[in-house]
């Protein structure tokens, strides 16, 4: 413990203790004897020198003209490239996901990056003809200022670039909490937009806890944004006290994604997709697929091979070679899967294959859990119902194409949906009528690239959404501008009205 890194916050550009002197270490959860860090455990104080700092810096970088912002995005892009490696193994190690798997996520905020800074040169408003003679409109958009920035771990680098990119390039600074089992990541990703030539205090970074950091943040009235994603009951938290501050608030919740596979479906690649949707980043995303929802006719035939295939899925340390899927990320979120499994059971379900922590071996030192698959699952179960976070995914028969998507969407939320089938109809009617943020066609719930918006209907969010242009509209507010040149007062819809 006594050579473990201290990380400080930054505020204004500056590495500073959190102002109590409190900390907390952050522990690999392959093997908890690994220590990633000792972070600041930051409380409302902190904050304020944060918000004050962002405050500061935001009065030049609003002026920046956006073209040069977006030079310093390319750049960050490029050095994350050549960091990618590096980065990756750091992020394996703070919060478990398979090397492969970090690569992407660091790419993930590459590819935001390039996205971004292609924005810089566009970042479209509207004109449109006057009503009136020699009279000229157009809309901008324009920053709001500092955003509160909240991240969960599961994708430390490329959630806090989804959000952190679009605000600096409309020229707001920002805030950053990320999670507190994954700092280390956001410090890396920072780091790597000053190294770009990102001015100090334009990103500061507090961490700590929901309560005691996150909480003064949501409240801080010098912040006029707050993007989070996390739980919905803390979605739901940061909203009703957003309103209070009539904050602009965009949240990112939940999911309870499905497969259906239909009978005419090509099942190998089913099989595929869902092995990678379930058990992929150990079912922590909130697009993983936790329900297929198969045609009764290829159900059981579906789970066979299911079985089949998830005991042979290779469970261990990330930085391993051959591993495929890493532990969970701390011991409260494998008891909630564990919780989660005794419900199914008692409920009826008929657990095929898991079910179980792993301990044997070099899984005694993390915290690993057993490819989990539940069969004979009825709609209104739990388990089919709640979003469990973890690699265990509920398998429900249907009798009909129509009962599949009405299942489908009996849900609280609705972030990603997919439907296996060779039928272009059919393909056509679930485009239609899965009512999510997301569908997919033949390929599982998981893969969202970063031009198209990111996020969900019903309980996953509010109405907003991550990524593409359409994630510009949280960190801008639209001006409507109008140019008289007629040298006259012309009185709209009076002076040209018949
Ligand atoms: C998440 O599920 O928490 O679409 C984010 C995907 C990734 C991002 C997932 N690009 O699966």
């Amino acid at each position: 413990m006594a050579d473990a890194t201290v990380y400080n916050n930054l505020i204004g550009g500056e590495w500073v203790p959190s102002k109590s002197g409190k900390t907390f270490t952050s522990y690999n959860p392959a093997n908890t004897s690994d220590i990633i860090g000792i972070f600041q455990d930051s409380n409302g104080d902190d904050i304020d020198a944060a918000v004050a700092a962002a405050k500061a810096a935001y009065a030049r970088w609003r002026l920046v003209p956006a073209p040069k912002r977006a030079e310093i995005l390319f750049r960050a892009a490029q050095l994350l490239t050549e960091r990618k490696e590096q980065y990756a193994r750091e992020m394996t190690r703070e919060m478990g996901k398979v090397l492969e798997e970090t690569r992407g996520d660091v790419q993930e905020a590459i590819d935001m990056a390039y996205f971004m800074a292609g924005e810089g040169r566009r970042m479209y408003g509207q004109t449109t003809p006057s009503e009136m003679p020699n009279k000229f409109q157009m809309s901008v958009r324009q920053p709001l200022g500092v955003c509160g920035i909240i991240t969960p771990w599961n994708f430390p680098m490329a959630i806090p670039s989804w959000k952190l990119l679009p605000a600096l390039i409309v020229g707001n600074t920002a805030v950053i909490k990320p999670a507190e089992d994954t700092p280390l990541s956001t410090f890396n990703f920072v780091q790597t937009l000053m190294d770009a030539g990102l001015p100090p205090g334009v990103v500061n970074i507090v961490t700590g806890y929901g309560p005691t950091a996150g909480e003064p943040l949501v409240r801080h009235p010098d912040v006029p944004v707050i993007s989070f994603t996390g739980s919905v009951e803390t979605g739901r938290h940061v909203a009703t006290v957003g309103a209070q501050y009539l904050k602009h608030v965009a949240l990112e919740m939940g999911g309870k994604n499905p497969i259906i596979v239909m009978e005419d479906a090509n099942l190998e690649l089913a099989l595929n997709g869902i092995l990678w949707g379930a058990f992929g980043t150990t079912g922590q995303r909130c697009t993983a697929t936790s329900r297929v929802i198969a045609h009764r006719n290829v159900a059981e035939e579906l789970t066979n091979r299911l079985a089949e295939r998830a005991i042979q899925v290779q469970v261990g340390d990330g930085l391993e070679s051959g591993m495929q899927m890493g532990p969970v990320i701390n011991q409260q979120q494998l008891e909630t899967i564990n919780g989660y499994v005794q419900v199914g059971q008692q409920e009826g379900a008929r657990l095929v294959t898991g079910g179980q922590r792993l301990r044997e071996g070099s899984h005694a030192q993390g915290y690993f859990f057993a490819p989990t698959i539940f069969a004979d699952v009825q709609r209104t179960m739990r388990i089919a119902q709640e979003e469990i976070f973890g690699p265990v995914v509920s398998i429900i028969p249907v009798d009909s194409f129509a009962e599949a998507i009405d299942v489908a969407n009996d849900v609280p939320y609705g972030l990603s949906a997919s439907i296996y089938t060779q039928d272009v109809n059919r393909a056509f009617v679930a485009m239609r009528d899965l009512y999510t943020g997301i569908v997919y066609i033949n390929a599982p719930t998981i893969g969202a690239e970063v031009h198209l918006p990111f996020g969900g209907t019903k309980a996953t969010g509010n109405g907003h959404r991550e990524s593409g242009t359409a994630t510009l509209d949280v960190f801008s507010e639209w001006k409507s501008i109008y140019i008289d040149y007629s040298g006259s007062l012309q009185r709209a819809q009076i002076d040209n009205a018949e």
